[in-house]
Order: C-alpha cells, then structure tokens, then sequence
C-alpha cells in the first residue's frame, strides 16, 4: 500500500520570519516536527511556539526559546490567558551564531523531546494537552529552510 499525504501535509520551505502555520491533523504521541534552518551572527533571541490555535494570542503549549542576549541560555514555557508560566531555564547552547542547525521536536506520551543536530537537549513535559495544538509560530533571528510535520498515525 502507498502512504498519500494528505493535502496540507507537505514540507514548507524557506518561509518569511515571522511564521505562523496550521499542523493540519494536530499532533499525537510519535508525530514529529523537523525544522532546518540557521541563526545569524547577530543573533539575539528566536522563538519557537506550539500554539493551540493560529493566532499569536493563542495559549503557547511549547515556548522553546534560544536566547544569546546575557548568558547563553534556551528558555521553556507554556502561556495560558496571556500569562507566561514558570520557565525551564536550561543553561546550556546547541545553537552556534551564523551557522545551520537541524532540530526536532519529538512528541512523546511524557512531553516534547528537542533534539539538536542529532542530539538530545531537553524533554519539556506537557502541561497542556498535546491535542489542542493546532499552529506553529517562528520568529525572532532566525532563517529558516524547511518546516515538515510528520503525523505519528
Ligand atoms: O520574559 O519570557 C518566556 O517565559 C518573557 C519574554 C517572553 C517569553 C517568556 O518576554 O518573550 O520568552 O511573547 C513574548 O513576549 C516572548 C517572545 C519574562
């Protein structure tokens, strides 16, 4: 049998920044989010958000925050009603300034498992329900080259 993707299912390539997409289909346990791009040499911040809905007002189920400005630092959230919740504030950098990166976000039945160049840099468990994600925000310096949304059944 051949697997047909579903239309909305193909990869998006080179967007403008800021991005905000629907995950058409949501996202379950085993579905994965792989996102190639690059960081500027005058990197600053970027944000990536798993909104549940498509607006930038929508609660924030993963705030994943790569943050040059201080000391190097990737930040984790969740905002609900527009209030931003406690931070896991890892204080550790897989982002490199002017170079390319890969990185996935696994979803797992325990939470969000980012995995950069290869390697495995933080699980953020979940707080909200993975099923009422249904957008993905990019923004801040940050370039990207491909988004694809791999459904996990
Ligand atoms: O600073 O921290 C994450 O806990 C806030 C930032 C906020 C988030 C938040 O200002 O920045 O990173 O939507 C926002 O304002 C984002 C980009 C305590």
């Amino acid at each position: 049998m051949t697997f047909v993707a579903p239309p909305g299912y193909q990869p998006v390539y080179n967007p403008s920044i800021p991005y905000l997409g629907p995950i058409y289909g949501g996202l379950r346990e085993g579905s994965s989010i792989y996102i190639q791009g690059s960081v500027p040499e005058d990197i600053t911040r970027f944000y990536v958000n798993l909104l549940c809905g498509q607006s930038d007002n929508s609660d924030v189920a993963l705030h994943f925050n790569p943050r040059f400005d201080g000391r190097d630092k990737v930040v984790f959230n969740t905002r609900q009603n527009d209030n931003w919740e406690s931070e896991d504030k890892i204080r550790s950098m897989p982002f490199r300034k002017g170079e390319r990166f890969e990185m996935v976000i696994l979803i797992t039945s325990q939470g969000y498992q980012i995995r950069v160049n290869g390697n495995d840099f933080h699980m953020f468990p979940h707080r909200i329900p993975v099923e009422r994600v249904g957008g993905l925000e990019i923004a801040g310096d940050v370039a990207i080259q491909t988004i694809n949304i791999i459904g996990g059944g």
